[in-house]
């Protein structure tokens, strides 16, 4: 266990060092600064959360503080591994509020729900869609009766387009929507308890991992994303 998080924490150094590199800040003459305002200098932007730690660490009095600067490289480089590690295992999901969830009123009670079961938001924006973009998005139901009549319904008004980031964001994102048609939707899902047809059924959301992929790419640029850490993060998950 110990030689794991050794190696984790040389790995995590590294990276630290190299962040240090690009960040022209704490590397002098290839000598590693390894102050802990030099590491939070480093890890901004990479790692807010751990930044701040060294902040804290740095600006406190090392010997009233909880951490001294000496332990606290190794601290938390060891934290920044343990949120690399973290970070791998987010997935992401397409979630749209279409145009009829929209005009009536529901935008803050569909994100709420995402919101309040731990997910986190790291795209929006309320977009109109053309014929032809909605076409695209639902190339896989071409052939299908309602096609165009589907197509015509999503872009007759503003959609809120959204990615959520979570563990199993995907499929627990459909459950938290429910069945297709809201005749099926259990209560207590967004389709069942805010939706009566299939053809106004309010919201869209990926259905794997694949689609996940493409429907991010299809609505949002990549510089549209944001990647942060939420301080809800470590309440929120968590291994005992
Ligand atoms: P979902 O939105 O649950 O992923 P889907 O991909 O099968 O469902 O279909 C996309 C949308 O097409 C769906 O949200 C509403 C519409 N739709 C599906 N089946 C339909 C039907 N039988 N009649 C009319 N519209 C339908
Ligand atoms: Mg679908």
């Amino acid at each position: 266990m110990s030689s794991q998080i050794c190696r984790s924490a040389a790995r995590a150094v590294r990276s630290l060092l190299t962040a240090s590199r690009s960040s022209n800040a704490v590397l002098a003459e290839g000598r590693a600064v390894t102050t802990a305002a030099a590491a939070a200098v480093a890890l901004r932007g990479r790692a807010p959360f751990i930044a701040s730690f060294y902040e804290r660490a740095e600006c406190g009095n090392a010997s009233r503080g909880w951490i001294s600067g000496a332990l606290a490289l190794p601290v938390a480089v060891y934290m920044l591994q343990e949120q690399e590690a973290h970070a791998a295992e987010m997935e992401r999901t397409f979630i749209a509020i279409k145009p009829d969830g929209v005009q009536r009123g529901l935008i803050a009670e569909i994100v709420s729900r995402f919101e309040r079961k731990g997910f986190k938001l790291v795209g929006i924006k309320v977009v109109v869609p053309s014929k032809d973009f909605a076409q695209k998005h639902y190339h896989d139901l071409k052939d299908r009766p309602f096609f165009s009549g589907l197509c015509d319904f999503l872009s007759s008004g503003p959609v809120v387009a959204m990615v959520w980031e979570g563990e199993g964001v995907i499929k627990y994102g459909r459950k938290l929507i429910g069945a297709t048609d809201p005749q099926k939707s259990e209560p207590g899902t967004i389709r069942g308890d805010l939706a009566v047809v299939v053809g106004r059924n309010i919201i869209h959301g990926s259905d794997g991992p694949e689609t996940a992929k493409d429907e991010i790419k299809l609505w949002f640029k990549p510089e549209e994303l944001v990647s942060y850490i939420s301080n809800a993060e470590k309440w929120i998950y968590g291994v005992n």
